[in-house]
């Protein structure tokens, strides 16, 4: 079975860790927090998670996702910034869906109880005492609906994470076997049809989003270099919706955003499928480079940076074509080595 199927071996070995996780903290006083600007499988998965401690409070700063948004107000959930409360008054924190510091600033400083994510390994610099992570899974909502004893899965629960599972997969672009069984288990708990879970899933865009998406595409510039079509532009918002729309034309899109406050550059970065080159493993480059932060999955990556968008974009293609060149090198060098290994057994069977 290819690796990244998703095995009952390594769903019993995480749900054991999680029991032992329940065992000691399930009755105590914690936080489950989730990144920051949640999106559905965020919410989703931290909400799921936030079910099983009965004395936990749900955690995410700044604006979420319009379809996290339309989860919350369905679940009846505020979530509240981690900023609002006392850490004397709590055990600790359960981190959901990230294990970054970037992405959940506030967590400094705090007891880090365990932590639940599907992102790679650069960029996290989170520690916890429990670590369920599956890089190989989709979505965190798919780790979470499998960590769980079906008995503890609710309707409000399996809703959430089916459109959890259905939003971070980009529809189901990264799926594997045990995504396409957990969410059917979870759409038949919820009771609910598959439109609709779509429509929170995938929300059509406002209009102000529609227009931040537009005036993207009005300043894109692309570049055509080691075989991919590169597109660059500056966002005004919806940085990941516009990157995201960019690669059904171009290969891989990155957007940038100046924010003020923090004086630094956000960068969305988003490739097609076809697309050798890891985003995660360029915007974590380019971080390390000009300092910030930078991580994600291979398709779908971003960067926090310290300079100006100019700047950060050419970094971004630079180092994208660095990267590009070395995998188109290493490919060269295996097919000739390849084509050695069949000279060589050619001339055994004349020999
Ligand atoms: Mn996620």
């Amino acid at each position: 079975m290819p690796q990244n199927q998703g095995n009952e071996e390594s769903n019993s070995k995480d749900k054991a860790l999680f029991e032992k996780l329940l065992a000691k903290y399930g009755k105590a006083k914690v936080v489950i927090a989730t990144h920051n600007r949640a999106d559905v499988d965020a919410i989703s998965s931290s909400y799921s998670v936030h079910r099983q401690f009965p004395n936990s409070i749900l955690c995410t700063r700044e604006e979420m996702t319009e379809g996290a948004k339309m989860l919350c107000a369905k679940l009846g959930i505020e979530p509240k910034p981690l900023t609002e409360l006392n850490k004397n008054n709590f055990s600790g924190i359960l981190v959901v869906d990230t294990s970054a510091y970037t992405l959940v600033p506030d967590a400094k400083n705090w007891p880090i109880l365990g932590i639940i994510d599907h992102h790679r390994a650069d960029g996290r610099d989170i520690k916890g005492e429990f670590e369920i992570i599956d890089e190989q899974s989709p979505s965190a909502a798919e780790i979470v609906a499998n960590i769980l004893d079906e008995k503890d899965i609710d309707e409000n629960m399996a809703f959430a994470l089916s459109i959890g599972i259905i939003a971070d997969g980009a529809r189901f672009k990264s799926a594997r076997a045990q995504t396409f069984e957990t969410l059917a288990r979870l759409i038949k708990i919820s009771k609910t049809e598959y439109a609709e879970l779509l429509s929170y899933a995938e929300p059509g865009p406002k209009d102000e989003a529609k227009i931040a998406i537009l005036k993207a595409m009005q300043k894109l510039n692309y570049v055509y270099a080691s075989g991919y079509i590169i597109a660059t532009s500056e966002g005004i918002s919806n940085e990941s919706d516009s990157a995201s729309l960019i690669t059904e034309a171009a290969d891989v899109a990155f957007i940038a955003k100046w924010k003020d406050e923090t004086k630094e550059t956000r960068i969305s970065a988003r490739a097609r499928g076809s697309v050798m080159v890891p985003l995660n493993e360029v915007m974590s480059t380019v971080a390390k480079r000009i300092g910030g932060a930078g991580g994600g999955h291979p398709k779908a990556a971003g960067a926090a940076v310290k300079c100006h968008t100019d700047e950060a974009l050419k970094r971004c293609v630079g180092t994208f074509i660095e990267l590009a060149e070395k995998q188109e090198k290493i490919n060269s060098d295996i097919k000739y080595s390849q084509a050695i290994d069949a000279k060589l057994d050619e001339k055994d069977k004349e020999s």
